[in-house]
Order: C-alpha cells, then sequence, then structure tokens
C-alpha cells in the first residue's frame, strides 16, 4: 500500500505465480514465525532491563526467577509453532531430541527446525544475535514423524532464513526463488520490504574467522588464511579482518558486503573433529540462502547444501560467502 511499503505477506501473494510456496499454509508457518520473531525482539530490546523489569514488564520485586534468553526464544518458537497447525515436528539447538506436535494438536506436513538464538554469548553484552530457521517438508508417507524426516539434504529445504535482532528487526529469507530482506516497523508492527532481491559480491572484502584458533587448525586451513591477509591475493590487496561472534551477524555484514565468513574443523576438542556449527539449523539454512544471493557454501570438500544429516546435531566446518571467495578457499584446501 502507498505510503507504507510492502509487508511479508503481501510479498509472498504478490510472487505468488512465481513461488510454489505462496500457500496458505506456508504463509500460515511464515507468520507464526514472525510472530514469535516480534516477541522475541520485543524480549531482546529490554535484555539489560530483565533484572530491574523481569520478563513481564513488572518491578520484579517478588523475587522472580529470570529465565534466560534464549530459553526463553526457545519456548516461545516451540510453543507457537506447535499451534500453528501446519508442522508435523521440529528440531531446535536447545533440544537434543525431537519436538513433537502434540496429538490433540492440528498438524501439518512441514519440518521447522531452528537455532532460537545464535549468538548467544553476545547476549549480555547488547550485540547482535538472531534466530535461524530452515524449513523442510515432510517426504515419508509415515503417518508418523522419525529422525529419518530431518536428516535430509540441505538442497531439500523449502525455504529458509533468519530474524537480526540489531538495531533494528530484520527477516531475510528464500523460498528457492531469490533473497528478500524484511525490516520491522516498529510504529505498524510489520516487517516491511527493505532489501528486495539481495545478491552477494561475487568477490568481498571482509575474511571473519575466530583467529586465536589458529594453533588447533592444519595447515591448509592455515593458508586459507593467509591468503585472505596477503597483498598478493586475488583481490590485490589484504581482506579486513570482522569477527562478531555471532554467526547470523557476521553472516549479514558479508551477505552485504561480500566476504567470507570460515569456522573450519580444528583439534581443540576431539568430539568436535568437524567443527562446531551444526549442519541443520545453522550451516544449511545460511547456505540456502547464501546461494540464493549468487555465493556458496562449502564444508572445504563439497557444497553445503549436497550433505545428507547424520544426526539432529551434526558439526560441519563452514566457509560460506562471496561465490569466488569460497571457491578459493575450497581449491586452497584441496590444493
Ligand atoms: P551458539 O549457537 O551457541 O550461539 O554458538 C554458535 C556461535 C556462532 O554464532 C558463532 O559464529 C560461533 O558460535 C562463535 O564461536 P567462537 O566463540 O568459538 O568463535
Ligand atoms: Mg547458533
Amino acid at each position: 500500500m502507498e505510503g507504507i511499503g510492502i509487508t511479508v505477506t503481501e510479498h509472498l501473494l504478490l510472487h505468488q505465480k512465481e513461488s510454489p510456496m505462496a500457500t496458505g499454509r506456508f504463509t500460515r508457518l511464515l507468520n507464526e514465525l514472525i510472530f514469535s520473531a516480534k516477541i522475541i525482539a520485543r524480549e531482546v530490546k529490554k535484555a539489560g532491563l530483565v533484572d530491574i523489569l523481569g520478563l513481564t514488564g513488572e518491578i520484579n520485586v517478588q523475587g522472580e526467577q529470570v529465565r534466560k534468553l534464549d530459553d526463553f526464544a526457545n519456548r516461545v518458537l516451540i510453543h507457537r509453532m506447535q499451534h500453528a497447525g501446519v508442522l508435523c515436528a521440529m528440531s531446535s539447538e536447545e533440544n537434543a531430541d525431537i519436538i513433537e506436535v502434540p496429538d490433540n494438536l492440528p498438524k501439518g506436513n512441514y519440518l521447522l527446525i531452528f537455532d532460537p538464538l545464535d549468538g548467544s554469548s553476545n547476549i549480555d553484552v547488547n550485540v547482535n544475535i538472531g534466530t535461524i530457521f530452515s524449513i523442510h517438508k515432510k517426504v515419508s508417507q509415515r503417518p508418523y514423524v522419525t529422525l529419518d524426516d530431518f536428516l535430509r539434504k540441505g538442497s531439500e529445504q523449502v525455504a529458509a532464513g533468519y530474524f537480526l535482532y540489531g538495531p533494528s528487526t530484520m527477516l531475510v529469507y528464500t523460498t528457492g526463488n531469490g533473497v528478500n530482506g524484511f525490516t520491522l516497523d516498529p510504529s505498524v508492527g510489520e516487517f516491511l520490504l527493505s532489501h528486495p532481491d539481495i545478491k552477494i559480491p561475487e568477490r568481498g572484502k571482509v575474511y571473519s574467522i575466530n583467529e586465536s584458533y589458529t594453533c588447533y587448525w592444519d595447515e591448509k586451513t592455515r593458508r586459507v588464511v593467509d591468503y585472505f591477509k596477503s597483498p598478493d591475493n586475488e583481490r590485490g590487496k589484504p581482506y579486513g579482518a570482522r569477527y562478531i561472534g555471532s554467526l547470523v551477524a557476521d553472516f549479514h555484514r558479508n551477505l552485504f558486503y561480500g566476504g567470507i565468513f570460515m569456522y573450519p574443523a580444528d583439534s581443540r576438542d576431539p568430539a568436535k573433529p568437524r567443527g562446531k556449527l551444526r549442519l541443520l539449523c545453522e550451516a544449511s539454512p545460511l547456505a540456502f540462502v547464501v546461494e540464493q544471493a549468487g555465493g556458496a557454501a562449502s564444508d572445504g570438500q563439497q557444497p553445503i547444501l549436497d550433505i545428507r544429516a547424520s544426526g539432529l546435531h551434526e558439526r560441519v566446518p563452514l566457509f560460506i560467502g562471496s561465490k569466488l571467495d569460497v571457491e578459493q578457499a575450497v581449491k586452497i584446501l584441496n590444493g
């Protein structure tokens, strides 16, 4: 509507022809995710006041127990999405097992996988955090959901994206038909189309990695990072180093400015030989977004979207961002 802008739902409907996802049930799913994110964003905004106000907004004279924000986000998403009537099950980074939709609630055939509040180490210090989501359709014909329904390739996702809780709240998502960004206008309470058809620069200016782990990397990973720091690389000068420590925020910056985010495998923790980040709720959804924006994502050997998960919380090395930068990293890793 003139003077207000296009909301997410209007945008979905406008592109109904190109997007097979613009069904009533998918719209319902997205609207419920959006509503959950608005509730989470509201709590994130007053995170520093939690000790004074409590989560209810009332003066906390009762000594009520303050719930942690990531736990709060997880509960909001589970509760709201269980009642949406369009899911058959969920998986959250915070829960070891599949989260069922109780039998007394209506169900649908979508599966939702999410990281309720990514960047949790930044929650207490007012730095950008986000919610990452991945949506699949249940392919098996069984009347119930099993682990196998979740252990799919990223290329089978039907939609994916994230909410970023920063100076403004944003939704960036794809249904496989390009990537669009929406910004929450707090005055009307709607996400409005602010960044249509996002494309990541082919080559970036930024490399993002926790470089303090250099001592735990193998030789090839060190060479990759040296490449981005070298004045003799394809760019002709060193890339700038930027690392927030919130994957979703680092990814978002690189999506617009171009660059590469890396979380390689390291030898720090024998329990995590394949890096820290989770395939299903972190790497795959962002890989779907970046590929739709013209970028790339790899575990160093194969595209992230080609990997079939072997467990709900499987971890993968991640190299994600501008196409030429990711290709260069993969070339060095396999050289
Ligand atoms: P989280 O989901 O518990 O927040 O952990 C994932 C986060 C990512 O957001 C971020 O990229 C990474 O962990 C940072 O890890 P490190 O502190 O090892 O650099
Ligand atoms: Mg995370």
